[in-house]
């Protein structure tokens, strides 16, 4: 086990950013603990208490600068995994090679993992949450009796600077790498009013497919219309819009 201060963990999460962020990732450490005092203990992770782990976020141009080159690049055809979930464990794995010898073992914990139970084996708005990266937006952050008690209200995160217009990929587990003296960083709250809150909410809820929840806060980047054409796509359709995008793309380059 290696000690870790804050300073050190901060200089580590400035190595990642600066090779990640022309490839649209941002990285937020935090503890096993900060994370385990939320939740309930089906989704508890089963560290040392001071044990490092690293939030990693995709911002817009993940699409354009990790996705679409690595789909150039054509993937293995005999795996089935979902060509963006590839992309994004492929461009994750190589942490190991920018971290120092001592901390090479690490566990990476995808958004769409889940345990033998199906429970998430990590909830990612928790941990955008406690690591200061996206404030996390719950039903219990507004008043009791906006809706009806039977009503399922899911909660929603929003990023200071990307607003909705991000995605939660991933959780790094440094397992060798104990922070006791890691700083708390608390997420921006961006949404103040409880009637923005209540609209943020019925929008993400009722009217996702819209895009508009992404813009309840102001964001220096959006998704460019072939990223929405993706995702507004039924995955099972998407092979067509990818090599449309694909074509496209390569026309406008080569004219
Ligand atoms: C299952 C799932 C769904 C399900 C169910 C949603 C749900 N929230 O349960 C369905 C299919 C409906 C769904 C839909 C969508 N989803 Co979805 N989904 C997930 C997934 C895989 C797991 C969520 C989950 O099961 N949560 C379990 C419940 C119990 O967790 P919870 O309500 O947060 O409860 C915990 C907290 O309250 C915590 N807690 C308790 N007290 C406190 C106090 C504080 C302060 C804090 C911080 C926490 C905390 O403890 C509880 C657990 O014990 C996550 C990815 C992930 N791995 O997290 C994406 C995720 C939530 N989905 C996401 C999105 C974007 C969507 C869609 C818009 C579709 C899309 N992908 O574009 C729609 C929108 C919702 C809708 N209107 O349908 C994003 C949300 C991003 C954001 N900005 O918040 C996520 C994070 C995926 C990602 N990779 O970014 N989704």
């Amino acid at each position: 086990m290696e000690g870790y201060s804050n300073t050190q963990v901060h200089s580590l999460i400035d190595n990642l950013s600066k090779h990640y962020l022309p490839y649209g990732f941002e990285f937020y450490p935090f503890l096993t603990s900060w994370y385990n005092s939320k939740v309930t203990s089906v989704f508890e992770l089963p560290y040392n208490p001071d044990t490092l782990a690293i939030l990693a976020v995709s911002t817009p141009c993940m699409f354009e600068n990790t996705f679409l080159p690595f789909l150039k690049n054509k993937p293995d055809p005999s795996n089935t995994r979902d060509p963006l979930d590839q992309a994004i464990i492929n461009k994750l794995q190589d942490i190991n090679t920018i971290l120092p010898d001592e901390l090479k073992n690490i566990i990476i914990l995808y958004d769409f993992e889940l345990q033998p139970n199906r429970a998430p084996k990590i909830l990612m708005q928790t941990a955008g949450h406690i690591s200061g990266a996206a404030y996390y937006y719950q039903r219990s952050d507004v008043p009791a009796d906006t809706w009806s008690e039977g009503d399922n209200i899911y909660g929603v995160s929003m990023h200071p600077k990307y607003g909705g217009w991000f995605a939660f990929r991933a959780v790094i587990i440094i397992e060798h790498a104990i922070a006791p003296d890691l700083l708390p960083r608390e997420p921006v709250d961006c949404v103040k009013a409880s009637d923005r809150r209540i609209e943020l909410l019925n929008r993400f809820n009722k009217n996702w497919k819209d895009w508009t929840y992404r813009d309840m806060v102001d964001s220096i980047e959006r998704y460019s219309e072939d990223q929405k054409l993706y995702f507004g796509t039924l995955p099972s359709e998407r092979g067509e819009v990818i090599k449309k995008i694909l074509v496209s793309r390569n026309e406008r380059a080569s004219s």
